[in-house]
């Protein structure tokens, strides 16, 4: 094993102890104020944890160094709490399509990497700043190195790095960028209960006084459409058990972050380790997997997809997507087929009988 994967075996066994010496903030500063123009990016449909990241190093260079910036997205805000929370909290963010990127002399990436399949950046551009909490995709050719690369593996949120930014910077955080930076922490580490850090806690304890507590009830507990409740019902019909293993075709869906909360909600069937919700928009089959097994999601769902489509995810989450060659329904039948053998065989499980939540042989 040679040092690299020893250190990051190391970070992931949560060896790495999160700093708090100010030194890398510092380092971020200086890095800033030789900048004029800031434009912080982040993977495609941004959860929680990444809005909240970019809302607050926008922040943090408008406040700190007077500087000129901007968080622009590319995809669109799923789920009916992210909805909540970039109203509630008043993100301001712009689409990545409507941004001249020749207009910022500096681009920085949260809470992913460049050469991640769901993160688009512009083409030859080099990013400055990288603030992450992922493992490090292998890149074959990147673009320039980056100057200011922060990827804490043993954290649980980026939300929590950027708030101890904030902090060392001696920034003061409004009410409601506490709360998109509380609620940014909560769902990455499930209130705390994973993943959670020295630099996690220490963040959650700075922020919850700040925190704007109607706000964040609201952004927890959204309304949701007949259409959510339609598709929940289509959804556990289909659902199929084969020993731990919970699998769920949500078959057309009108938007892919119903394969997770799908996904969410089965994680908490009684007798499950492993779930995968799978669900076509268009002619693309999302694909969300959850795991209380040993073994990383991100592996799992690797063996799944088979070289098939894109993915990411760690510890006890993954998601991906395929594009399939068109949106017949034996086209995806076939596929579903694909990924339901592959991830039966990834967990030893072939072989094993299925049942229905009706406890039913279908
Ligand atoms: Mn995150």
């Amino acid at each position: 094993m040679n040092g690299s994967a020893l250190s990051a075996m190391k970070q992931r066994n949560g060896v790495q102890h999160a700093r708090t010496d100010g030194r890398t903030t510092a380092e971020l500063i200086r890095l800033l104020a030789t900048k004029q123009r800031l434009l912080v990016l982040t993977h495609a449909n941004p959860d929680p944890d990444s809005l909240a990241s970019a809302a607050g190093l926008v922040h943090l260079a408008r406040t700190r160094l007077g500087m000129d910036a901007r968080f622009a997205f590319s995809g669109r805000i799923m789920r009916a709490e992210n909805c909540e929370m970039v109203r509630a909290c008043a993100i301001e963010m712009t689409p990545q399509d409507q941004i001249d990127v020749s207009q910022y002399d500096c681009l920085a990436v949260v809470d992913t990497q460049p050469g991640f399949g769901h993160t688009h950046l512009p083409p030859g551009r080099a990013i400055d700043i990288v603030v992450d909490h992922h493992v490090p995709p292998k890149i074959e050719r990147p673009v320039a190195p980056i100057v200011f690369n922060d990827v804490r593996l043993a954290v649980g949120a980026t939300s929590s790095i950027v708030t101890g930014y904030l902090m060392d910077a001696g920034v003061e955080v409004p009410g409601l960028l506490a709360t998109a930076l509380f609620y940014g922490l909560l769902t990455d580490t499930a209130d705390l209960s994973r993943d959670t850090s020295a630099l996690d806690v220490r963040a959650y304890e700075y922020l919850a006084p700040r925190v704007d507590r109607a706000i964040l009830r609201a952004i927890q507990k959204p309304e949701l459409s007949s259409d959510y409740y339609r598709t929940l019902r289509e959804a556990l019909n289909s659902v199929r058990i084969y020993g731990g293993l919970v699998l769920c075709s949500l078959g057309r869906i009108k938007a892919p972050e119903m394969v997770a909360e799908v996904a969410d909600l089965l994680m908490r069937l009684e007798g499950k380790q492993t779930v995968i919700c799978g669900g076509l928009v268009g002619a693309t089959y999302y694909v969300s997997l959850r795991t209380e097994l040993a073994r990383d999601a991100y592996d799992i769902l690797g063996a799944a997809l088979d070289g098939e489509g894109s993915f990411g995810g760690h510890g006890r989450v993954a998601g991906g997507s395929v594009k399939l060659p068109d949106d017949d329904e034996r086209t995806v039948k076939r596929f579903e087929r694909r990924l339901e053998k592959n991830a039966l065989e990834a967990l030893g499980l072939e072989g094993t009988s299925v049942a229905g939540l009706g406890g039913t042989k279908d």
